[in-house]
């Protein structure tokens, strides 16, 4: 999500045209063909013919929420999924049943501020030990625009006193959109923040650079106090002038989703780029803090095309792993949706993939990495398609406690990612 109001608009039209192609038909073919040849052999046919039907698909699990941008769950809490609404709710889903909770787990909407497109609540990060302690972080717009993170408590591990909420850390926002909103806790147990450069086109005041700014970074606390946070004795920056302490890494743009691998700790981003490219990168489990992502000076591999803005390859700069094109074909999009590598155990097909999308063209492709490097694109789009209607305006792909995988619609429905 990055492009602003005009953008989503236009999004939404786009995304009427479904990119189904005659994929499943060619498919019914080949299976014939092999299902005679494997009745000539003798061979159980059904057995040859189920696994080369081995795919992946979607099934609707909830559908009517109100722009939904996240999902996901604590490890602890199987068979149940948070699902956020941007206005300022979250909502728990069983996933037996798929129904939604009576009650939210939070509402804080008179907190919040959603006037603008990309703002609202945008993220939250259950702690790793919510089982005992019950604690989890929202990522939100407050009134006015500025982004607060805020630590609640929930007593009963199903609901939130709405008024029990301790800010643990508030930047100003200087335009309405690029406010990053992911969160989430790392391997190494602490909070990690993707913020966006604070807005408007270029990053006009040069935010992504500047270590003095909150503004383009992830972010990364020690949130295991009773109160407030602590900086990592770790952290890049610590003891550097001018810097802030709480920088992992800078050069960010509008990071839209990130995750860390569940079973390897590595760390993936899909930052969203300006007018030419988008942009996967990829960060392995125990690399130093310290790294560029490049923006502005660089929109994916390129000096970023606008004149004054871009640059050389800075210092410390990391090149994106994976990037696509602006434009309307199948390995290209507008606004890049980063997701997740699937660890579950259901799917089969994707086990360990990276998956993610384009929020507006819409696409969802999966990618393997090894060694640093990304291989074996996959183009996902026909085959996850439900079976009524299309998936469009991905906000954000969510992972149940088991790995398994869900696709939130900006429009209001939200998927599971099945094995056909
Ligand atoms: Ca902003
Ligand atoms: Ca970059």
């Amino acid at each position: 999500m990055g492009k602003g109001a005009k953008a989503l608009a236009e999004g939404h039209e786009k995304s009427a045209a479904n990119p189904i192609d005659s994929l499943p038909l060619a498919n019914t073919a080949i299976s014939c063909a092999i299902m005679k040849i494997a009745q000539s052999l003798f061979i159980t046919p059904f057995l040859l013919a189920s696994h080369l039907h081995a795919g992946i698909g979607t099934e609707l699990l909830y559908k009517g929420l109100e722009r939904p941008v996240w999902a996901g769950a604590p490890v602890s809490e199987k068979g149940k999924l948070w699902v956020m609404e941007q206005a300022g709710s979250i909502w728990i889903i069983d996933l037996k049943t798929g129904k939604k909770s009576a009650k939210p787990f939070l509402k804080i909407e008179d907190k919040v501020t959603r006037e603008k497109n990309e703002q609202g609540m945008l993220g939250l990060a259950f702690a790793p030990d919510f089982e005992k302690s019950g604690r989890y972080y929202i990522n939100y717009n407050e009134k006015g625009g500025d982004t607060r993170i805020v630590r609640f408590v929930s007593e009963d591990r199903q609901t939130t006193d709405p008024d029990s909420g301790e800010t643990i850390l508030k930047y100003k926002q200087p335009f309405w959109n690029h406010n990053g909103g992911w969160l989430d806790f790392g391997p190494d147990g602490m909070l990690y923040i993707a913020t966006g450069d604070g807005g408007s086109g270029n990053d006009p005041k040069g935010n992504a650079q500047n270590l003095s700014s909150h503004l383009g970074k992830l972010l990364r606390l020690d949130v295991s106090g009773k109160k407030g946070y602590k900086i990592p004795k770790d952290n890049a920056f610590t003891g550097k002038k001018g810097a802030l302490p709480e920088i992992h890494a800078y050069g960010l743009r509008n990071p839209w989703r990130c995750s860390f691998d569940r079973a390897t700790g590595d760390f993936w981003i899909g930052d969203v780029g300006q007018n030419a490219w988008e942009e996967i990168n990829f960060v392995e489990k125990g690399e130093v803090g310290g790294m560029n992502f490049g923006w502005r000076l660089r929109e994916a591999d390129v000096e970023t095309p606008k004149k004054k803005v871009g640059g050389k390859r800075p210092k410390d700069n990391v090149e994106p792993v994976y990037v696509y094109k602006h434009g309307s074909g199948s390995r290209e999009g507008l606004s890049v949706t980063g997701g997740f590598v699937y660890r579950g155990s259901k799917v089969a097909d994707l086990k360990g993939r990276y998956i993610f999308a384009d929020y507006q063209n819409p696409r969802i492709w999966s990618v393997v990495e090894k060694g640093g490097k990304v291989s074996d694109f996959t183009d996902h789009s026909s085959e996850l398609q439900p079976k009524r209607g299309s998936i469009n305006l991905i906000s954000s792909f969510g992972e149940d406690a088991d790995g398994e995988l869900y696709i939130t619609s900006l429009s209001g429905p939200v998927y599971r990612i099945v094995a056909k």
